[in-house]
């Protein structure tokens, strides 16, 4: 589906009443007749909406203006959604990804988490990610809104798995990067006994490691790889100790 060249201005919160994300009319109405609309029937004047197993919040990375531009002040949250019919408003009327400035990101995390690692639910967790340096030859919009659709279709893992925090894009000079973030890195959460193994799901390291590489299997798929690309998992610890996203990859698959 193609998005709307002309978005909002991406420093701003979106004009939520720009946005069809809510039924129009009177639901009561509607109900009392048994006049139920889908989204399908009438896009302005539906009455029913269908709910994501989770509730997502869309955030943006503003290009730093100059120097001295921290990290906290470049991170906005741009809207949260819990149905279908949300979702497909919001992508509908920001602005794509090959549209964006260089240095900008989209995030788009469960409700409750935000996009950093140092979130109380990130900071034992990581990352799978890939980088496609040659951004003139890949449909980045079709491939961010593929990786979107299988984030709150929650089709990267398996229902136990409670790993996926959300899904990442970065708009860079040489190249667009995708990211998936997990919970976990596979092992146990330091500090919280010897009960808790990776993660407090009470998984043997294998096991949770096994999660992982199938998270990162399915995700490789999702980006049309071929089977001789690699894409690679680190830690958010490492990165935050780096202080860069390129800490030394601790898998690959
Ligand atoms: P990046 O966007 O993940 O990678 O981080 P990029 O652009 O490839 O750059 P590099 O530095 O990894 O080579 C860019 C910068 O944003 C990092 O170096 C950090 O300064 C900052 N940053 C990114 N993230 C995801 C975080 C975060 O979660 N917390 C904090 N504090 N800073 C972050």
């Amino acid at each position: 589906m193609a998005a709307t060249v002309d978005g909002p201005k991406m420093n701003e919160q979106v004009d939520l009443t720009t946005i069809p994300v809510s039924p129009n009319g009177d639901v009561a109405d509607a109900n009392a007749s048994n006049d139920i609309k889908t989204i399908f029937h009438d896009k302005e004047h539906f009455n029913v909406k269908h709910p994501l197993q989770n509730k997502w919040t869309l955030w943006y990375t503003k290009p730093p203006s100059g120097k001295g531009d921290n990290w906290n002040d470049l991170l906005k949250e741009i809207i949260t959604f819990d149905s279908v019919e949300e979702f497909w408003g919001v992508q509908n009327n920001v602005t794509p990804v090959s549209k964006l400035a260089q240095k900008a990101d989209y995030h788009l995390f469960k409700s409750g988490v935000r996009p950093e690692w140092e979130d109380v639910q990130n900071k034992h967790g990581g990352k799978w990610s890939y980088q496609f340096k040659s951004k003139d030859s890949i449909n980045i919009d079709e491939l961010w809104l593929h990786v979107m659709l299988a984030a709150i279709g929650e089709t990267l893992e398996d229902e136990e798995d409670g790993e996926i925090m959300g899904v990442v894009v970065n708009v860079r000079k040489a190249f667009f990067r995708i990211g998936v973030w997990t919970r976990t890195t596979g092992k146990s959460v330091p500090g919280r006994g010897d009960g808790d193994v990776a993660g407090g799901k009470g998984r043997s390291p294998e096991k949770g490691k096994k999660v992982l590489m199938d998270i990162g299997q399915r995700f490789k798929n999702l980006l049309n790889l071929a089977p001789g690309e690699l894409i690679e998992f680190s830690g958010h610890t490492d990165s935050a100790h780096s202080g860069s996203s390129r800490a030394k990859a601790k898998f690959t698959v």
